[in-house]
């Protein structure tokens, strides 16, 4: 029998992750804290098509870069620094009419050389403003799987369920080639980090470098990374900065092409149309004439309406006080004259 796998919900927040987890898990779901903080600790059980799988939806980030406590514990667990939480497969939940802003995270994924898999949601919200993505040929630029679902519909979910199960038998390998070239972002620190720790990739040895004070390490190597730091000067500002510029130069082109969005050229073309027909110098005063004309006349069309319902009602309540009040001078006043 194949081992039982874990799976990893990340993502931008409102990306529609817990949407996701809830479509999963369905009522097999458990809550609670991670160990020290209280950060909600989501999680449950799905059915594979090989067999059960545990799903844990993680706190919602937007980058690599952990400011709040919740996003640390995403991060430590995608750093693999959590012990307790060791993920087989990452699916990273992505918001495809915020596309460009989701991809910074997922990239910054996929250089760490871990399992991921693509979960792009939003996809009816990105149409309706227009946008088209080819994912076919976003697959071919990230070098990953993506799926389009939308937990909210249960559109999807066998497909991304088939992508999670095949990346986790090892069937997709995380790309060769990193989206950007992390080992120009300091060569000589990266290597000498590798050198200690050889299964990180060129992107996680950055990261040992930025944060590993915070990471459970042996005192020795902390040390050491310590002297890496201080005889390369590594700057740690200069080193994220350098590398989201990169990240989104690489976005950019992948934006351009897979990625067909309604081009303001377009539209203000058509409003110049538009424009060109109602501003006319004799056709123009026409249609205004006719619009006035249209105007005035549904007035007084609708207004005929609410006449009717008045006159029909003060008839039939002068009607009904005749019938009601003893005839005198004092009632035929108040019927004829006042109603
Ligand atoms: N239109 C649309 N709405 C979605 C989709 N996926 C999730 N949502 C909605 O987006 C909102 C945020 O989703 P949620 O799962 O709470 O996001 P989280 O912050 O990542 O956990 C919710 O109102 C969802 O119903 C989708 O594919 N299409
Ligand atoms: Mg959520």
């Amino acid at each position: 029998m194949s081992k039982r796998l874990h799976i990893a919900l990340v993502g931008n927040p409102n990306s529609g992750k817990s949407s996701l987890f809830n479509c999963l898990t369905g009522l097999n779901q458990k809550v609670g804290n991670f160990p020290g903080v209280t950060v909600d600790k989501k999680t449950g059980s799905t059915n594979l098509p090989s067999g059960e799988a545990e799903i844990i939806d993680l706190p919602g980030t937007y980058s690599l870069y952990p400011r709040r406590l919740d996003e640390w514990v995403s991060y430590r667990v995608l750093l693999g620094q959590d012990i307790k939480v060791r993920p087989d497969v990452v699916v990273a939940v992505a918001d495809a009419s915020n596309l460009k802003r989701n991809l910074l995270f997922c990239t910054q994924l996929i250089d760490l050389k871990i399992p991921v898999v693509i979960a792009l949601t939003m996809m009816d919200l990105a149409n309706k403003k227009g946008i088209k993505i080819d994912i076919a040929e976003l697959e071919r630029e990230l070098g990953v799987p993506v799926v389009v679902i939308n937990p909210r519909k249960q559109k999807g979910i066998p497909q991304l369920k088939k992508a999670m199960e095949q990346t986790g038998q090892g069937l997709y390998k995380p790309p060769v080639k990193d989206f950007i070239d992390n080992k120009a972002l300091a060569a000589t620190s990266i290597e000498e980090v590798k050198r200690l720790r050889s299964e990180l990739s060129d992107y996680s040895a950055i990261h040992y470098l930025i944060n590993h004070e915070s990471f459970e390490l042996d005192s020795a190597t902390q040390s050491r990374i310590e002297d890496i730091e201080k005889r390369n000067n590594f700057n740690p500002t200069k080193t994220q900065a350098e590398e989201i510029l990169q990240r989104y130069a690489r976005i950019k082109h992948i934006m351009q092409v897979s990625v067909s969005e309604p081009d303001p050229l377009q539209k203000s073309l058509l409003t110049e149309k538009i424009d060109n027909i109602l501003l006319h110098r004799r056709w123009g005063y026409l249609i205004l004439l006719a619009v006035l004309f249209v105007l005035f006349q549904s007035v007084f069309w609708l207004a005929s309406y609410p006449m009717d319902w008045i006159d029909g009602g003060t008839a039939s309540f002068s009607g009904w006080l005749s019938s009601i009040l003893p005839q005198s001078n004092w009632s035929d006043l108040l019927v004829n004259g006042i109603v």
